[in-house]
């Protein structure tokens, strides 16, 4: 059985030595070196060129590296009888946490307004806000949007999220569909984006979701760029409609130099890099899903593509 290897990260060698672990009758392929197409059973990718899957006639099924499937779905060649799995790991599901936490955290104890501070060595106590009074809210609430909601619980602060589906998660207010948007908007003083890019989120942050927000909240978007519109969100910021943001992912990725962004005094940048598959954990979800294709079983984690994630 082989396993086609594609990451645009120089990570090849830790996913080498997991596979050698976890999975040794495996053999891996290191894209470019495919070999025989047709030999080639799985395949394990980040940025595959357009065409790449198509030309692999035994598939049997295509595993996300990330989270996002947006980078595959965009494939006008992707292979649509091929199931197509997105990544859930506990390695990556961690990381976002920490972020997550530690985004908000920086926003609710006013650490920009700091370390500007700092620079002006002026000495000045910022009355504090409880966490009971500074409502959080989070849009997407799947696999990664519940695990920082979880991490957030026991400081204190409301929380509330947003989905497609109606949810009911204890402790966790639920809004759902087109209609819940603004309500979860109007409630949220952080808000946290963690939407994939489909079809249906393109750009659903903009000028009105902005101003249903509650002056000066602050923005942690870490889903993907796209669902923001990024001159929209500079409009916001300048009016100080939005207070503060953390952005982690962009339209346009690395974020051009002359990228107003990069120098918004309100504005954290972080390089797409809230969380990042751990080759040992990844490897692990990657060896129990073949396990369940070879024994004729759905794979854990499948996208649907009609929906976009
Ligand atoms: P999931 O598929 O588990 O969750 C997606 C959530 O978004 C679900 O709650 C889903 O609703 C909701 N959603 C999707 N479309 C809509 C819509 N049109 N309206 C309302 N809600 C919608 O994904 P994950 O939590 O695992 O990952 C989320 C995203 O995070 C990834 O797609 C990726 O883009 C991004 N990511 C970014 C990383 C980074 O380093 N910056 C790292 C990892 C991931 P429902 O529950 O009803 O299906
Ligand atoms: C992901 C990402 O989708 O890293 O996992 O962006």
């Amino acid at each position: 059985m082989a396993l086609l290897f594609k990451s645009d990260f120089e990570r090849g060698d830790a996913w080498l030595r997991a596979f050698a672990e976890q999975a040794p009758g495996l053999e891996i392929r290191l894209w470019p070196e495919v070999g025989r197409p047709e030999d080639i059973d799985y395949a394990l990718v980040w940025g595959a060129p357009e065409g790449m899957l198509a030309r692999l006639p035994n598939l049997k099924a295509i595993f996300s590296i990330g989270a996002g499937v947006d980078h595959l779905a965009r494939d006008p060649e992707l292979p649509a009888d091929v199931p197509l799995v997105r990544m859930v790991e506990d390695g990556l599901t961690a990381g976002m946490t920490e972020f997550v936490v530690m985004s908000v955290l920086m926003h609710h104890r006013f650490m920009l307004d700091y370390a500007r501070q700092q620079r002006e060595t002026l000495w000045r106590e910022i009355p504090q806000i409880a966490a009971e009074d500074r409502r959080v809210g989070i849009l997407g609430l799947g696999v990664l949007g519940q695990a920082a909601a979880e991490a957030l619980k026991p400081f204190g602060f409301p929380l509330a999220g947003w989905s497609r589906s109606p949810k009911q998660l204890a402790g966790i207010e639920s809004f759902h569909g087109a209609e819940g948007l603004p309500r979860l908007l109007a409630r949220s003083d952080i808000l946290v984006n963690l939407l994939p890019h489909t079809p249906a989120t393109e750009r659903i942050l903009e000028a009105t979701a902005f101003a249903a927000l509650p002056r000066g909240a602050a923005l942690i978007s870490v889903g993907r760029g796209a669902t923001v519109d990024e001159s929209a969100l500079l409009e916001a910021l300048e009016s100080g409609q939005i207070g503060a943001a953390t952005l982690d992912v962009f339209h346009r990725e690395p974020l051009p130099p002359e990228h107003p962004f990069w120098r918004h005094p309100r504005v954290i940048v972080t390089p797409h890099a809230a969380a990042m598959t751990m080759p040992k954990t990844a490897t692990r979800a990657v060896v129990e899903n073949i396990r369940r294709l070879e024994q004729g079983l759905a794979p854990h984690n499948l996208v649907d593509l009609s929906r976009g994630y």
